[in-house]
């Protein structure tokens, strides 16, 4: 007997459509148990999912999908959606090389209407389709769904103030569980929290699933929606006053509200926003208990959920970064450190408790947490912005506008730099070393090892313009950092091995596998750490004594490091010759971090084959 009878029989949204409506509340139970049990066994994002299940079915049920277009934000929420949309068997590999993916991916499937993997992206887009439907005279719903934490970006607010004026048939879906990876922050939150404490929400709600529950007609709804909800809640909302037509809150694992709730919508013109209350983790105690750490996991036992950090586990980047972070404000009271919505994820916990106002977390908001780290610097503070790589892509025109020009004194710690592995395309961190070595007055620099990073974060932090120091997602090579906040020598790299004929330079984490390739070939290796100013000296001196220069760096070759090393060349008229080894011109998909790598030929064997198809016979003596 199967232990999924109904899911069993969805291979498509056309036969979930099929079913009665009394069956969907056993359909949401089997979708709960596999959820569980399939991200058990791969890792994942698990409480987001587990608490738009209902959400998920609703939306499917109701919409004509893939006609109808269902927007998703963020995208990490969907593996209902996938389950649901013909992906189901492909769970088991999510995430893996080859795989499913664990965002959608408008090459995956029709039903993936938009590409996402960065926040708040989903009412720009889901207005654009829903303006293109109308000029192109076409009739089909368009729904953004976004969660509260995502609704915290300025790109959301663009996109609410241009649809509440332009008239456009869509509807945006607040998917509301209070929770953003963390708790949320700001003001935006306070005014949700305000609308659901209120003594009028309760009488609302009550309100609201009477009324709901009978599915009046179109007209009747409108009215007692005026009537009822609206009246009963503050009658200005701030959605309101945007232009939208505020409807709810309703409880969103209620699909008696949330069925009649849609399909009225369905009939209403106009930009429509539909207030979702749901629980993330819901139905798996563990992750209910605790839906920070449950946010994205790792492989578990579902009976006992998550391990902790395993004794002998090599501390990470980001945990070597958390450990500067308070020693380094302790030593300096003008420290003070902002994350956009990731203490979490960038080791910053530590920080916060110890040190809680001088810690912001300015919700999801890279733009404006760059052009805050920018004042907090003017007021004579030193700004630590921890950043993932991918996200400063969004707060490029800060870096550049407000931090740069003005040469402030701001410190990227940027994590996550190179390839992410199982998150794939959208928050891979390969880019970085172009996008910020073109920006005058911008130090960067790439640690090959634990040690260098904190020695970097504290060079970075003295210094009297900006710099970014870009270390990997994961451990390093096991080195225990002194605890001493020592300094480097900008500018300057170093020799790591002697060897003859061949010179490699290697940037950050691509020290180690050039360690081992210079073993086989008895090449010379220098661990350049600076990107920015790059070290001509050194460069010239290995041109200098070598037949072959060959940088290798985990970032595009187009503007990356090794860009900067044949810039260097060409200026001093050297005809040394030169090769790079990095990553190529496309994007680069899901998978094991090693495994990428390995594809990319930033590995051992990469490296020795490039430089094998490069020496000339009368270099091989
Ligand atoms: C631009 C950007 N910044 C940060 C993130 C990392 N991130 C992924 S999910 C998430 C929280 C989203 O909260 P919410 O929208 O409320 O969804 P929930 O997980 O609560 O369902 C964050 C900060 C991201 N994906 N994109």
């Amino acid at each position: 007997m199967t232990t999924y009878p109904l899911l069993d029989t969805i291979n498509h949204p056309a036969r979930l459509r099929e079913l009665e409506r009394r069956q969907l509340p056993e359909l949401a139970e089997e979708l709960r148990r596999f959820l569980v049990e399939s991200v058990s066994r791969t890792g994942g994002h698990l409480s987001s999912n587990l608490g738009t299940v209902e959400l998920t079915l609703a939306l499917h049920y109701v919409y004509n999908t893939p006609e109808d277009r269902l927007v998703w934000d963020v995208g990490h929420q969907t593996y209902v959606h996938k389950i649901l949309t013909g992906r189901r068997e492909g769970m088991s590999r999510l995430r893996t090389h080859g795989g499913v993916s664990g965002f959608p991916k408008r090459s995956e499937s029709e039903f993936d209407t938009f590409g996402v993997g960065h926040s708040s992206t989903s009412i720009s887009a889901a207005l654009g389709m829903a303006q293109a439907t109308k000029l192109k005279g076409e009739a089909r719903h368009t729904v953004a769904i976004i969660g509260d934490g995502a609704m915290s970006a300025g790109q959301a607010f663009e996109a609410l103030n241009n649809a509440g004026v332009a008239d456009a048939n869509m509807l945006v879906i607040l998917n509301d569980n209070d929770m953003s990876i963390s708790p949320p922050v700001g003001a935006l939150h306070k005014h949700l929290a305000r609308i659901l404490s209120g003594s009028t929400f309760n009488a609302a709600r009550k309100a609201g699933e009477k009324m709901l529950s009978v599915s009046p007609s179109l007209l009747e709804f409108a009215n007692r929606v005026e009537g009822h909800v609206k009246g009963l809640l503050s009658p200005g909302t701030l959605f309101e006053e945007l232009g939208f037509n505020y409807i709810g809150p309703i409880d969103g694992h209620d699909l008696d509200a949330l069925i009649p709730t849609l399909h009225n919508l369905q009939k209403l013109q106009g930009p429509q926003f539909l207030h979702v209350i749901t629980r993330k983790g819901q139905g798996y105690k563990l992750a209910e208990a605790d839906p920070v750490r449950y946010h994205g996991v790792s492989k578990f036992q579902p009976d006992l959920g998550l391990d902790g950090e395993k004794p002998g586990d090599r501390p990470s980047y980001t945990r070597i970064f958390g450990e500067w972070l308070c020693d380094m404000a302790e030593a300096d009271e003008r420290l003070v450190a902002i994350t956009p919505a990731m203490g979490e994820g960038s080791g910053m916990m530590r920080f916060a408790e110890r040190f809680p106002t001088r810690y912001f977390d300015v919700g999801i908001a890279e733009q404006h947490a760059v052009t805050f780290a920018a004042g907090l610097a003017c007021e004579g503070l030193r700004p630590v912005l921890a950043i993932y790589s991918t996200f400063l892509q969004r707060g490029y025109d800060q870096l550049l506008h407000d931090v740069a020009l003005q040469n402030l004194p701001v410190v990227f710690a940027l994590d996550r730099g190179g390839l992410v592995g199982a998150d794939g395309p959208t928050h891979h961190g390969t880019f970085d070393l172009s996008y910020i070595t073109c920006i005058p007055n911008m130090v960067v620099m790439t640690p090959a090892d634990e040690n260098e990073c904190r020695q970097m974060l504290t060079t970075a932090y003295h210094l009297d313009g900006p710099a970014a120091v870009r270390y990997p997602r994961g451990a390093g090579c096991g080195i225990t950092p002194e605890k001493a906040l020592a300094t480097l020598p900008v500018g300057k790299g170093e020799i790591r091995r002697r060897g003859q004929r061949v010179a490699l330079l290697a940037f950050g984490a691509m020290l180690g596998p050039a360690l081992d390739a210079a073993e086989a070939l008895d090449a010379t290796v220098a661990n350049m750490r600076f990107v920015k100013p790059i070290d001509r000296e050194l460069i010239l001196q290995l041109a200098a004594e070598h037949s072959l220069l060959v940088s290798v760096e985990e970032n595009v070759l187009i503007g990356g490091a090794g860009a900067e090393v044949a810039r260097v060349l060409e200026d001093a008229g050297s005809t040394a010759r030169f090769v790079r080894i990095g990553l190529p011109d496309s994007f680069i998909d899901h998978g094991d971090q090693a495994l990428l790598l390995a594809e990319a030929g930033l590995d051992k064997n990469g490296i020795l084959k490039k430089v094998h198809s490069c020496l000339k016979p009368q270099d091989k003596q």
